[in-house]
């Protein structure tokens, strides 16, 4: 058996992944990796210029192409650095290994320089993380590490790595197998569940599907798109199962919560049975949960066990794969028509115009997301920041494909856009890849332009400038008197910041131009910054404000009435509701 230093014996594991992309920034504790890098061609390292960044990238490219995305920071800060990142990863259920630098292992626990308990700081935001303290473990260690991340619900998983141990040799022994006692993920669903669900639905008068990224994770999208078209079951999705069932489907109905369409929240209140797959029931989605989908019986598909009965109630639990439950599920249910209930969307789409655009001469934030969809044809990958941009995005921006929109869901990371469009593009180095962010958003990360520019990376960044931390701004407008404390926001001079890093970049104050910028940018080689100066106070509608449900729905444009269930349109209350919650 060879013995190789602990550092190859990381590399090695990592190419006997299949890892084809790193992102990471050396430092002191992670260097024998650095210095071993270049037996390892076919690993291409991405240098960031935060180690936030690395995070973020490794978690997109995760995402886009379904492989474990990997990073590497050193001890200390640059591991610090990475928590974000990793809690992010966490939330949306992205599987990433994350390799850290740590101070030598005499030193730990002594408040060395660059010390920092990173396994106490990671516990909680990862699935799980290791420190070696032995070298023999490395390559057992790392084989988990990946079966870990990748398997049941995936997530990230952390590996500190003493530097001493990086630099001493061990045998090399790579585990054909990994056998984790208490670790099964249940990937089929029990067949009398299945079996009730499947009753459930064959006997459904108003069906409702709600997708979340379990249906992507799981590579379920076909599956779904069956048990929809057969049973005509309209399907709405959450913030990160967008792509998963194709927009302009006719049985799609777009995004549900917080700032879902009406006619998808309107259908919450009143399906009678719901099929929710891969979706744990966030907070933006169900609003208040003793109000939502209570005429429902709910069929909660999901791989996490912990997520059913969470935070809502299910009648009908299903714990497994989404694809294998899918699929088992297809064997049971049977042709249907629901002409009634489908109809009853065109009513609501009708009087509910959720993604309208105003006519206006100013230039509506909405109109850019829905150019730059038309000028790219909706087959671009759409990474964003955090705010009323990545929910126009999400709006606005319809996608077809699976796995092409790339957000920050469970953690709301701002930020977030620019490295993981350096994930996506590191990818898919010749996929169109536009950015659809804050000025805010931005500004916390815009660092990674010279990443961008190093790697020469033709991502195209559409900043939505407002001159506000907008959906902050929004809700001091609606909830807090229109005080807007700390919101409003000095913004750089994007155009020569642009080329400041030697890219290109416009301005554009006028709604005519938009169009013609956002084609100059897909004509022009490389990275191209596009400044829009949009409507400074423009709100995300519909929204139902955090923890009230679709009675409180604030519409635009205003005034809507809603019917619900039990109560006479009198009692319905007029539009927009103030509130408080
Ligand atoms: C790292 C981080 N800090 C703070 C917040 C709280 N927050 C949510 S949205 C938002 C404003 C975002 O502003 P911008 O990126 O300009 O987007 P806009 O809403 O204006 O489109 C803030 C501060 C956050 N989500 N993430
Ligand atoms: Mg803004």
């Amino acid at each position: 058996m060879a013995k190789l230093k602990g550092a190859e014996i990381i590399l090695e594991c990592l190419a006997r992944e299949g890892v084809e992309v790193v992102f990471g920034v050396p430092g002191g504790a992670n260097l024998p990796l650095y210095d071993y890098l270049r037996k390892y061609p076919q690993i291409r390292h991405v240098l960031v210029r935060h180690e936030q960044a690395a995070a973020h990238a490794a978690d997109a490219y995760a995402r886009v192409t379904g492989q474990v995305g990997v990073c590497f920071a050193t001890s200390g800060p640059g591991a610090t650095n990475l928590i974000t990142g990793i809690a992010n990863a966490q939330l949306d259920s992205v599987p990433m290994v994350c390799i850290t630098g740590q101070v030598v292992s005499p030193n730990i626990g002594k408040d060395a320089f660059q010390e920092t308990d990173m396994t106490g700081i990671s516990l909680p935001v990862t699935k799980h993380n290791y420190l070696v303290m032995d070298g023999e473990d490395l390559a057992p260690v790392m084989r988990e590490a990946f079966h870990i991340a990748r398997t049941g619900r995936p997530g990230p998983v952390l590996v500190d790595v003493p530097r001493d141990i990086q630099q001493q040799e061990y045998e090399f022994h790579w585990p054909e197998r990994v056998s984790l006692l208490g670790y099964k993920p249940t990937l089929d669903g029990h067949p009398t569940q299945i079996k009730k669900a499947a009753r459930l639905i064959n006997e459904a008068e108003r069906p409702l599907i709600i997708a979340g990224h379990g249906v992507i994770i799981a590579g379920a999208e076909a599956e779904l798109r069956q048990l929809a078209e057969r049973a005509q079951i309209p399907v709405t999705t959450t913030l990160l199962g967008i792509g998963g069932f194709p927009a302009h489907h006719v049985l799609d109905l777009g995004m549900t919560g917080m700032h879902g369409m009406a006619w998808a929240n309107l259908a919450l209140v009143h399906c009678d049975v719901m099929v929710a797959i891969g979706m744990r029931m966030d907070d933006r989605v169900t609003g208040k949960t003793s109000a939502f989908a209570s005429q429902a019986t709910i069929i909660h598909i999901d791989i996490d066990p912990a997520e059913i009965g969470k935070n809502v109630r299910a009648h009908v639990p299903i714990v497994g794969d989404a694809r294998h439950v899918l699929k088992a599920l297809l064997k049971e249910v049977e042709h249907r028509t629901h002409a009634e209930w489908l109809a009853q969307f065109d009513t609501w789409r009708r009087d509910h115009p959720s993604i309208a655009i105003r006519e206006t001469e100013e230039m509506l934030p909405t109109y850019v997301v829905r150019e730059i969809y038309e000028a790219t044809k909706g087959e671009a990958f759409v990474t964003t920041g955090v705010g009323q941009h990545q929910m126009w995005a999400a709006q606005f921006y319809r996608f077809v494909h699976s796995k092409r929109w790339v957000t920050s869901g469970g953690v709301g990371t701002m930020g977030f856009g620019l490295p993981a469009a350096l994930g996506v593009q590191a990818a898919f180095p010749d996929a169109p890849v536009w950015v659809i962010d804050g000025d805010g958003s931005f500004q916390m990360t815009l660092q990674e332009l010279a990443t961008v520019a190093q790697e020469k990376m033709p991502i195209k960044v559409a900043i939505l400038n407002n001159g506000f931390l907008g959906m902050v701004r929004q809700w001091q407008e609606l909830f807090y008197d229109r005080n807007y404390a700390a919101t409003p926001m000095f913004n750089p001079d994007y155009v020569k910041l642009a080329e400041a890093f030697g890219l290109a970049g416009r301005r554009v104050e006028r709604k005519e131009d938009v169009r013609g910028a956002i084609e100059w940018a897909m004509e022009t080689p490389g990275c191209v910054i596009l400044d829009f100066a949009v409507a400074p106070e423009e709100n995300v509608y519909p929204m139902i404000p955090s923890g009230a449900t679709v009675h409180d729905m604030i519409e635009e444009p205003a005034p809507a009435r809603i019917e619900l269930p039990g109560r006479s349109k009198e009692e319905t209350p007029a539009w927009p509701v103030p509130s408080t919650r």
